[in-house]
């Protein structure tokens, strides 16, 4: 086996916005939403964007569905006005995934949208412009390694001996960049994915290509060869501890991006807003996805879902944003989580009670407020009997009942001093 490379530095994105952003939308949309799952009567039970690879549909079949795709309810400054209701800071956009489609008027591949549909349509422009529009950050998503339709691109878990991967990258993944990145106004930051076979070199190739046309243009943690400037986790999976530098969680709100008609296994808004919470806590940025359907229509259920979370996100911006790591506090609370800004303890409750009591925190509070509507809240500062420091924090009557809301503790420190438990 081959030994795993410890990661060397921490990551660094060097671009503030993205420190600060903790939330964005990410849109899986390609031709597999045609099939949404199934083709030829058979189902895939794995994620419905990889239904190609895992069916092993032909190329000549699968490039077919392209006369098919033609998506008029397709609304881009819909879906770009809602994510930024819901309050997101960017968003990453399929433009190529492993299919090998692109999603723009490319040059150098007529398998596109503008070329090989009835629709005709340059999806990745009507994204540029709708961000325009509501100034929201906008990257892309591009698969530089897998491409099931190029003939030398890596397919996997397939043979991949006999392929001319550098013809490949210069056929088509450095031109589509460089189509991306020259053509698309300010791009905030390419989602490489999947480096499979990539050489070091090749990487590096890429990152200088992507930096010489516009150097503020991040690189995600999939570039691979640990060029990345950020960390990008496993999909779904969240560091359990604080971690350091910049990164992001990929997730779904069911069990696939790509839209597929048979899964129903929504998360509950609650449950996105705990995990939002848990992210930014431990330093991180969630990027949370939708698959609209081939019509363009994104999933009733996805949206009811973020408009949900979006009221949470919303009522309390001040506790999510900007907000930095925490570090290791002696408890996991059952009902709440901690964020901080400088000055600024964050506690974000999600069960009903009747004060917010936290011990083991030691500093001096100046102040505490309901963080939706600042209004000021009574505390006070005690020891527990064992001697652990303690805080107490009285609630109005109205909000006795209520869960999913957060109290601003303000510090006369910078950070939160977590005590050890004496006990
Ligand atoms: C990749 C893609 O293959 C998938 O279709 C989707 O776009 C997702 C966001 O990214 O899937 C991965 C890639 C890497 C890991 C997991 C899923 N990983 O490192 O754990």
């Amino acid at each position: 086996m081959k030994k795993k490379k410890e990661s060397k530095k921490m990551k660094d994105t060097k671009q503030q916005w993205f420190k600060d952003a903790k939330f964005g939308l990410f849109i899986h949309w390609g031709l597999y939403a045609l099939l949404a799952g199934e083709y030829n009567g058979r189902k895939t039970d794995r994620i419905a964007e990889w239904i190609m690879n895992d069916l092993d549909i032909p190329v000549e079949e699968y490039e077919k569905l392209a006369s098919q795709f033609n998506p008029v309810e397709f609304d881009a400054e819909m879906i770009v006005r809602k994510a930024k209701e819901w309050g997101m800071k960017y968003i990453v956009f399929t433009s190529k995934h492993h299919e090998g489609f692109a999603m723009w008027d490319s040059k150098c591949s007529d398998y596109n949208v503008v070329k090989a549909t009835p629709y005709g349509r340059d999806i990745v422009r009507q994204f540029r412009e709708a961000c325009d529009k509501y100034d929201m950050k906008l990257g892309f998503y591009y698969s530089q390694a897998q491409d099931w339709h190029d003939p030398d691109g890596y397919i996997h878990r397939k043979d991949n001996s006999k392929k001319n991967y550098r013809a490949y990258l210069e056929r088509k993944c450095f031109p589509q960049l460089r189509e991306l990145l020259t053509e698309y106004g300010d791009v905030a930051l390419i989602w490489f994915d999947t480096p499979m076979g990539t050489t070091k070199e090749e990487s590096q190739e890429m990152v200088d290509l992507v930096k010489s046309l516009q150097p503020n243009c991040i690189v995600s943690g999939r570039i691979g060869n640990e060029l990345g400037e950020y960390m990008t986790t496993g999909d779904n999976f969240i560091p359990r501890l604080p971690y350091e530098g910049d990164w992001e969680v990929p997730a779904t709100l069911n069990d696939t991006w790509g839209f597929n008609k048979d899964d129903h296994k929504w998360k509950d808004p609650e449950e996105i807003i705990r995990l939002l919470v848990k992210i930014n806590s431990r330093g991180g940025n969630y990027l949370l996805n939708i698959g609209p359907e081939a019509s363009g229509h994104v999933p009733d259920e996805s949206v009811r879902i973020l408009d949900e979370v979006g009221k949470y996100v919303n009522e309390n911006e001040e506790a999510i944003f900007g907000t930095k790591r925490v570090g290791i506090y002696a408890y996991e609370l059952d009902w709440g989580m901690l964020t901080r800004k400088d000055h600024k303890l964050y506690v974000h409750v999600f069960k009903p009670r009747r004060r917010v009591e936290l011990i083991n925190i030691a500093n001096k509070i100046t102040g505490a407020y309901l963080v939706a509507d600042k209004r000021e809240l009574e505390f006070k500062t005690s020891m527990t009997c064992e001697g652990n420091s303690a805080i107490d924090v009285e609630l109005p009557e109205d909000y006795f009942d209520r869960k999913y809301f957060s109290v601003c503790l303000e510090m006369e420190e910078e950070e939160p001093i977590f005590e050890p438990i004496i006990g």
